[in-house]
């Protein structure tokens, strides 16, 4: 586990040192993101995204986990860059369009911290770095780590429902780690995020599959405990697509409970079950199931790595005036040969 994740350290001089020049020829792509880069331009942007957190997390503490599940869904199409937040237009669909968008939260609370910063320090903070602290701020409200939060990040200036290509909750562990794979993420470093899955709600939808006639089998899915089969039909038999936790022990804490639920055939989504039965899985989520230290650190690290996928830096993208609206493109006039003024709006 800690091997895998620490591949990047073993780096040679010699390709630092192509790195290095690499660099040199393309500042743009390899621009980094820093730790409080808004130190100077918006002294206490960090102070006022933590004092919205703190002020909905008194409200409701489930936000937390409508952030983490905002923020992954944020990072894994398009990169962290905030295209998640965009509202559609009447002529135009965004992200939130697209099916697995359905029930991601905690929009207000993003647009509460944007309000904030924007009278604090007019176009200084993206929303894609707001989503990134508010998100690790609540995390640890919720119980969980503190990891380190680069900032720097810009708003992007696409957002497509064409793009939203995320892994669903039937897939295997395998397939599911194929996409992951492809944003630069590890296997393990999946199975650590989806310890996210110790806070939150699935809607029935996503798992009702399992609690009878599951693969046309007449019968659940034997990976369930029959006692937690029986729960579940019985709260989802209550109302139109309704909601449970899927840490069914301490649903509200972020602890490493998930693992140590999984292991008692208690995971609700297909794929978090897996994760304890999956040869490519199994051995770390016994190790994650009883050591909550290594899984808090592992999450922080994993949670940084994401934190960066796609992330757009120095003059890319834009900042954002209002988190769920592109910037209203600048009207250029050029004069024509014939010395008229043509208005040109794209
Ligand atoms: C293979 C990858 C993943 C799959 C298939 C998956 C699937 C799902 C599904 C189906 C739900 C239920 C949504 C609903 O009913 O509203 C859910 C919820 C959630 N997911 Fe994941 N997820 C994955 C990875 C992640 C990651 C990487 C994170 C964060 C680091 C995350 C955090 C959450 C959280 C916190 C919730 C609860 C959301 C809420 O209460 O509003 N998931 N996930
Ligand atoms: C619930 O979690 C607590 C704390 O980790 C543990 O002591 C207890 O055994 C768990 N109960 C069940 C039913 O999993
Ligand atoms: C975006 O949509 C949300 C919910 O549909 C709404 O509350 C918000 O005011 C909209 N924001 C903009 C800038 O249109
Ligand atoms: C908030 C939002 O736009 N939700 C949409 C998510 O996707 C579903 C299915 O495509 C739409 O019906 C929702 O309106």
């Amino acid at each position: 586990m800690t091997k895998m994740m620490n591949n990047n350290k073993s780096t040679t001089h010699s390709s630092l040192l192509i790195l290095f020049s690499f660099l040199l020829l393309s500042p743009c792509v390899f621009a980094q993101l820093t730790p409080n880069f808004y130190k100077v331009s918006c002294p206490n942007a960090e102070k006022i995204v933590k004092q919205v957190v703190k002020e909905e997390f008194a409200k409701d503490p489930t936000i937390t986990a409508g952030l983490l599940r905002m923020h992954f869904h944020d990072c894994f199409v398009r990169g962290c860059d905030a295209s998640i937040l965009i509202n559609s237009t009447s002529n135009k669909p965004s992200e939130k369009t697209a099916g697995p968008n359905l029930t991601v939260r905690g929009y207000e609370l993003i647009d509460e911290a944007k309000r904030r910063l924007e009278a604090a320090c007019p176009s200084k903070v993206s929303c894609a770095d707001i989503i990134t602290l508010a998100t690790r701020d609540s995390v640890i409200l919720a119980g969980g780590p503190n990891y380190a939060v680069p900032t720097g990040r810009r708003d992007g200036l696409v957002s497509n429902p064409d793009e939203v290509d995320l892994p669903g909750p039937s897939q295997s562990v395998t397939s599911a780690s194929e996409t992951f794979i492809a944003k630069g993420m590890t296997l393990n470093e999946m199975v650590v995020l989806l310890g996210a899955h110790t806070v939150g709600f699935a809607h029935c939808n996503f798992f009702s599959n399992r609690l009878s006639n599951f693969q046309g089998t007449g019968q659940p899915d034997p990976a369930m405990d029959p006692v937690l089969v029986t729960k579940l039909k019985t709260l989802c038999a209550a109302g139109s697509n309704p909601k449970v936790f899927l840490d069914q022990n301490t649903s509200n804490v972020f602890d490493n409970e998930f693992y140590r639920q999984i292991r008692l055939k208690r995971g609700v989504l297909k794929i978090d079950q897996e994760l304890a039965s999956d040869a490519a899985s199994s051995r770390l989520v016994s190790t994650l199931a009883s050591n909550p230290v290594q899984f808090s650190r592992s999450f922080g690290n994993a949670m940084t790595k994401m934190g960066r996928i796609g992330a757009l830096v120095g003059k890319a993208g834009e900042i954002r005036k209002n988190c769920a609206a592109f910037n209203p493109r600048p009207k250029i006039y050029i004069s024509s040969i014939l010395g008229d003024v043509e208005k040109i709006t794209e």
